[in-house]
């Protein structure tokens, strides 16, 4: 029986990847997160469950003894309206990659799984609307993201050079724009996808006839859905290769375009509030999966429209209940 222990856990993805393992016998399972534990998305009884700050050295020598795989989605991170506020925040999440990597070289661990970002690419290669997609070398000349993207890339060449020096099994994974039921959709920390179906579905709740949309609407992205994630995830963690690789999708659309399609499934039309000042990000951004196709074998199954439909109807459910508002929407990380 493996050991495994999931950094980030009561997040979005880390929440995914702990109900993927949390039934398969084969596997026992630590999961560890800062927040309080009545704010973790998804929480399993049979976990071994730790709420601890893992910039902390001395916690994740903590949660990572008698561990065999650490699958690290610990970050403090969002959607553009908190990365684009909050730079420094972002960077501290070094010290998180940085101490569970020492801790797993002290504690012996066999395999570690660093989630990077889709913001390590250059920003000079993403100045217009459907780009072509991302290759994992688009990563150099280095011109990634303010703060979090920085920290992204730094922290892939620690696991690499801790993978040269020190003999520890690293993968990395890029994701691009995930999005699905069962994460942030409100307060600050959301991505456009929830944010925007929580429009959609608030004006149609409400008789509205528009929404606020960031920027013009004609910047574009690719959003890649949550089972797709995981699925990949596990994919390039399960391979032999310590290669970067993309584990986005490569529909790319504009944000209009996304907009359109939500209207479709809520069944509500609405105008647009185009806001220039908010945060915009890239112009244009897609994955480009030929190489991890190729390598790894993975590629994602679930069209837009298919997770559209899945988040939105999740959104539309918490936001008729109320009962987990708070727990979906009030980023509660100290500062
Ligand atoms: P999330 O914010 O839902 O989950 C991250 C979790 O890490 C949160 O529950 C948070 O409480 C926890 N955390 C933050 N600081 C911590 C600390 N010091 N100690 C312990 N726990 C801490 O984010 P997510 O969408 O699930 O993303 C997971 C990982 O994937 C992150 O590394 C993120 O940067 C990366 N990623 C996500 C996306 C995406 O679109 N969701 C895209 C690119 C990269
Ligand atoms: O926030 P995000 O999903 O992040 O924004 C995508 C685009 O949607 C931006 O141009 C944004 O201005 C626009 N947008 C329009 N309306 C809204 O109401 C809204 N809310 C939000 N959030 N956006 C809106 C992300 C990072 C992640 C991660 C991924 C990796 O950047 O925030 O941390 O690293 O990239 O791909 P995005 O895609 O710019």
């Amino acid at each position: 029986m493996k050991k495994i222990l999931i950094c980030g856990a009561g997040g979005f993805i880390g929440g995914h990847l702990a109900k993927k393992f949390i039934n398969d016998k084969n596997y026992q399972l630590v999961c560890a997160d800062i927040k309080p534990l009545e704010y973790w998305f998804q929480t399993f009884d049979s976990a071994e469950n730790h709420c601890l700050d893992l910039k902390d050295y001395n916690n994740t020598l903590k949660v990572t003894k008698n561990v065999d795989y650490i699958f690290n989605l610990a970050c403090n991170m969002g959607g553009m309206g908190f990365i684009e506020n909050n730079k420094a925040e972002c960077m501290l999440s070094v010290l998180i990659n940085t101490n569970l990597l020492r801790a797993a070289i002290k504690n012996k661990c066999e395999k570690y799984l660093f989630s990077s970002s889709a913001c390590v690419y250059n920003g000079s290669k993403q100045n217009e609307t459907f780009i072509p997609g991302l290759k994992e070398t688009d990563a150099y000349p280095a011109e990634p993201e303010d703060g979090y993207g920085w920290e992204k890339l730094f922290s892939e060449r620690m696991c690499r050079h801790f993978t040269e020096d020190f003999g520890l099994e690293t993968r990395v994974v890029r994701f691009h724009n995930i999005y699905g039921p069962v994460g942030t959709f409100d307060g600050g920390r959301e991505k456009a996808p929830a944010a925007l179906c929580r429009k959609i579905i608030n004006a149609k709740n409400k008789n509205l006839k528009k929404i606020d949309v960031w920027g013009d609407g004609e910047q574009t992205r690719s959003f890649l859905y949550i089972s797709d994630c995981i699925d990949g995830m596990l994919e390039v963690f399960n391979s032999n290769s310590t290669e970067v690789f993309n584990i986005g999708s490569e529909e790319q659309v504009s944000i209009n375009q996304m907009i359109d399609t939500i209207e479709n499934i809520a069944a509500h039309k609405v105008d647009k509030n185009y806001q220039l000042d908010k945060p915009l990000g890239v112009r244009g951004r897609s994955s480009d999966n030929s190489y991890v196709t190729k390598k790894i074998g993975w590629k994602p199954k679930t069209t837009l429209k298919e997770g559209l439909v899945k988040t939105h109807q999740w959104i539309s459910q918490q936001i008729s209940s109320g009962t987990n508002i708070d727990k979906f929407c009030k980023s509660n990380i100290e500062k």
